[in-house]
């Protein structure tokens, strides 16, 4: 659905003098207020096609209606969610949810919402329809070749269609794990999902990067075969320097410190990608920032200082994607909020005065660390990813731009409201 821009210049002309008053107080206070904007500006968080439906549980879904039909419709639900926040440039696909039947003219229509494409997903964790072999015991780790094979085979196909979308990396999650001891040997499925990675890697485009997710259970019980950071870190380095470890938000157990794993994996020039979200007990795929936005600055506060300590380019040099998808909300307002969460948490992370963090790191004084740390995560920094929503040409608060425009009413009408997107 197209926005018009007048609606949104005259939506931002009511709320400007408030705006600009919050602004004088936040921007005063800063030392290079400029370089935050430009930073928040420029950096763009995927969306996932999966995202964009009612997500749902094994137990029910229930559509809110007005779901996109189609990837075209998909892809115009993430142009308006970009025209709105000036952030979600970008789409991450899944195949075969996705597939692009006629590439030339997706790439296109993307391009006019001004959206690129992101990371490319497989798919070995569901059968299709026809598909000769079944993954019920898992796919590159499976005790038969042809499995094996059929999955390696998906996942190149994945990267062709990738290639013809322009975009420029593969994400590999796999299912593949056991329910039950005995089930499996670890050993060999190990060996047989490296040998399986490793034809994939070779299949990749030059400039193309792997990405390997882990996760530590869900839907194998017992034991999964890309389960944590380690055995992750373990077959990228062997696969070589193309391949990086994918972090996902909710996949791990509880209260696993993923601010140390984020820093060690910067440090050994392994993180690629990032699958932002939010979890109370487990994969919950629940809105960025609901739950525990604390530890999400933390993270935040590792990502900034390890990367600048490689110089790397924030914006552009990870992965960065929502893997979100829940029963409750409006996922276009869900999917809002979340953006609006990464972008707050980013900026309060650029805040953190380094220098005074190393002081007090360098005179063991957790005290003066832990002031210097919440100083920043306690900065209402709104106005501040607000005033770059507005430099770039989005509105000034979109969820109320959302609702006032009554955006779900009209897709419903355009729409209907039975239909439910393909994903999970
Ligand atoms: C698995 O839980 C995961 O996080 C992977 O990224 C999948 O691609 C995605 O969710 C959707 O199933
Ligand atoms: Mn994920």
């Amino acid at each position: 659905m197209p926005i018009e821009q007048q609606k949104i210049d005259a939506h931002n002309h009511a709320l400007l003098p408030e705006h600009r008053r919050k602004l004088e107080y936040i921007t005063a206070g800063l030392p290079d207020a400029g370089g935050v904007l430009r930073k928040l500006i420029d950096f763009q968080v995927a969306i996932p096609s999966w995202a964009l439906g009612t997500g749902g549980t094994r137990f029910g879904r229930f559509s809110g209606g007005g779901e996109p039909r189609s990837l075209e419709e998909k892809i115009a639900d993430i142009g308006l969610l970009h025209a709105l926040n000036r952030s979600s440039g970008a789409i991450s696909l899944h195949i075969p949810w996705d597939i692009p039947t006629d590439a030339a003219a997706v790439k296109a229509l993307a391009a006019q919402f001004g959206l690129r494409f992101d990371a490319m997903n497989s798919n070995t964790f569901q059968d299709q329809p026809g598909q000769p072999y079944s993954y019920k015991y898992g796919s590159l780790q499976h005790v038969r070749k042809e499995v094996r094979h059929q999955a390696i085979d998906h996942n190149i196909e994945v990267i062709r269609y990738g290639e013809e979308l322009g975009s420029t990396s593969l994400t590999v999650w796999l299912a593949d794990g056991s329910c039950f001891p005995g089930q499996l040997n670890f050993r060999q499925a190990f060996q047989h999902t490296l040998e399986g990675l490793k034809e994939i890697y070779a299949a990749l485009p030059a400039d193309w990067k792997m990405f390997v997710e882990y996760k530590a259970f869900e839907p194998n019980f017992y034991s999964t075969t890309v389960g944590d950071w380690g055995q992750s870190l373990l077959y990228t380095s062997k696969l070589g320097p193309k391949a990086y470890t994918l972090v996902d938000l909710g996949h791990h157990l509880p209260n696993a410190n993923i601010e140390q794993i984020v820093a060690l994996l910067l440090m050994e020039g392994k993180l690629g990608g990032f699958h932002f979200n939010d979890s109370k007990y487990g994969d919950d795929d629940l809105t960025v920032g609901s739950i525990k936005p604390y530890q999400l600055f933390l993270i935040f506060n590792e990502l900034v200082e390890g990367m600048d300590a490689r110089h790397m380019d924030h914006a552009h040099d990870l992965g960065w994607m929502i893997d979100a998808s829940h029963n409750v909300k409006d996922p276009l307002e869900d999917l809002l909020q979340s953006v609006e969460a990464i972008l707050l948490t980013y900026a309060q992370a650029l805040l953190v005065d380094r220098q005074k963090l190393v002081s007090a790191q360098q005179d063991n004084d957790p005290v003066a660390a832990q002031e210097v740390l919440q100083n920043s995560f306690r900065t209402d920094v709104r106005a501040l990813v607000a005033e770059a929503r507005l430099r770039a040409g989005g509105a000034l608060d979109p969820l109320a731009f959302y609702r006032s425009e009554q955006i779900r009413k009209r897709l419903i009408k355009e729409r209907g409201a039975g239909k439910v997107a393909t994903g999970l």
